[in-house]
């Protein structure tokens, strides 16, 4: 559903590569609260995980939590971003919540 939302926009939910760029999301939001990249893993599957970005890019870094991804409620299939300075990762199931869209840059 997020992920069509960006599509609509030319874009993708925010794929993350770097802690560069992770501080830049960061900068963008500005405030504390929970929303969606565009990481995910297919349904099902045994641990570990593997997991993807929506717009295709490589699964090249990770923040997760400590504890994360734990799979917790068994449905928790997409990845979840805190925005308080630390930027943490959480596995999480298909709730409402705010996203982040990323599209490329005309040149
Ligand atoms: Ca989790």
């Amino acid at each position: 559903m997020a992920e069509e939302h960006c599509a609509s926009l030319a874009g993708h939910l925010t794929s993350i590569h770097s802690k560069e760029e992770l501080e830049f999301v960061g900068g963008v939001i500005g405030e504390k609260f929970f929303f969606w990249t565009g990481g995910y893993r297919e349904e099902g599957g045994v641990e570990p995980w593997s997991w993807k970005w929506s717009d295709g890019s490589a699964w090249d870094f990770t923040n997760w939590y400590p504890t994360e991804p734990d799979n917790y409620f068994g449905d928790e299939y997409f990845v979840l971003m805190y925005s308080d300075f630390e930027m943490v990762w959480y596995d999480h199931g298909d709730d409402k919540f705010p996203s982040i869209c990323k599209k490329p840059v005309m040149m």
